[in-house]
């Protein structure tokens, strides 16, 4: 979008409902008044709903509920995460389309779709993303071993379950990639690397949130395991500000994560962890642990101890809990 409209759009945002007339755009833009009815048209055309009357001017009334790179851009706070937005109305898998993408991308840009029609969670699971949600993978490309790229999950549960937090919800991260609340999945993410020799040369971080999705687009089985921000808050949130938070928090965590010890993300993890203390049993490809999630290794491994006390770490597999903590 020419840099114009949104100028156009963030002047009539920032006159909250009030009209401001196609001459004073012009003369703030520098542009003649039948220009501003141009762009006004255009912008309408993106869902835009524009009150316009010859008399007094043009007054906007809503804004669409779509993740529009512009309208993610305008107040957006991070400065890395989020430059370069690519949206898609629908995608088979903003992952797919991203490790597309990744190879001549910038570190840091975004993938984002309003409906996934084959989103994936991990060993090829599905992953539902009707419209409604926040369906979107960060492309990042730091300087680190492939043995270190399992981290990036956790810097992102952070970041995600920081936001939620302070939206008053108690957000908590299941291990490895769930993010919970009241024992409930509003988020999962979805870690991809790419790597040669052992350097990483991409990651590609998915992150799935149900933000505004109504839950009847679920089957009886996921309504049963997932919630919605929308029904935990009682009401719609704004995609495009959770987004803009979003992407500021991840790229605060992500700074943090390529300039300090990562211990200090470790302890944060632990702290927002909803695993660590809890009778876990774990089933991987090759076998089955039992045991209490006593804490997690600076690889992102859980350490689960048995009753025997004997320790393992444990990389990955499906984390189901068997008491309450
Ligand atoms: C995950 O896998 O939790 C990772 C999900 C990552 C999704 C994002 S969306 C953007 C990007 N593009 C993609 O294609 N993927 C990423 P996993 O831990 O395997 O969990 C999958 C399981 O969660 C399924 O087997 C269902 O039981 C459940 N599930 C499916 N859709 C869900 C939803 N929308 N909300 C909550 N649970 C869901």
């Amino acid at each position: 979008m020419s840099s114009k409209r949104s100028e156009i759009i963030k002047i009539l945002k920032e006159s909250e409902g009030k009209a401001v007339s196609g001459e004073e755009l012009g003369n703030l833009l520098g542009i003649s008044r039948t220009m501003v009815w141009k762009y006004i048209k255009s912008i309408a055309k993106e869902g835009y709903e524009i009150e316009s009357s010859p008399k007094i001017g043009y007054i906007l009334r809503s804004v669409p509920d779509r993740l529009n790179p512009d309208a993610i851009k305008m107040g957006l706070r991070s400065s890395l995460i989020g430059q370069k937005i690519h949206h898609f109305d629908e995608l088979t898998s903003t992952n797919i389309t991203a490790k597309e993408l990744a190879h001549d991308a910038e570190d840091g840009t975004v993938v984002v779709a309003e409906i996934q029609k084959g989103g994936r969670g991990r060993l090829g699971r599905e992953w539902l993303s009707p419209r409604g949600g926040i369906w979107m993978s960060v492309i990042l490309k730091p300087t680190i071993s492939l043995a270190h790229a399992s981290r990036l999950t956790l810097v992102a549960g952070i970041a995600i379950s920081k936001i939620m937090r302070k939206l008053g919800l108690d957000a908590r991260i299941k291990w490895p990639n769930d993010i919970l609340i009241d024992g409930k999945k509003v988020c999962g993410i979805l870690t991809e690397v790419n790597a040669e020799m052992e350097l990483v040369d991409y990651i590609v971080v998915g992150i799935g949130i149900n933000a505004n999705v109504d839950m009847n687009e679920f089957s009886d089985d996921i309504r049963d395991v997932a919630t919605t921000l929308w029904s935990e808050l009682g009401e719609p949130i704004d995609r495009i500000s959770f987004i803009q938070d979003v992407l500021f928090e991840l790229e605060q965590e992500y700074i943090r994560f390529r300039t300090q010890p990562f211990s200090g993300i470790l302890d944060e993890w632990t702290s927002l962890s909803d695993t660590i203390g809890r009778q876990v049993t774990i089933t991987t490809p090759s076998k089955m642990i039992e045991g209490k999630a006593v804490g997690m290794t600076e690889d992102g491994a859980l350490v689960v101890e048995d009753s025997d006390g004997t320790r393992e770490d444990v990389m990955a597999g499906l984390c189901i809990y068997t008491k309450a903590k």
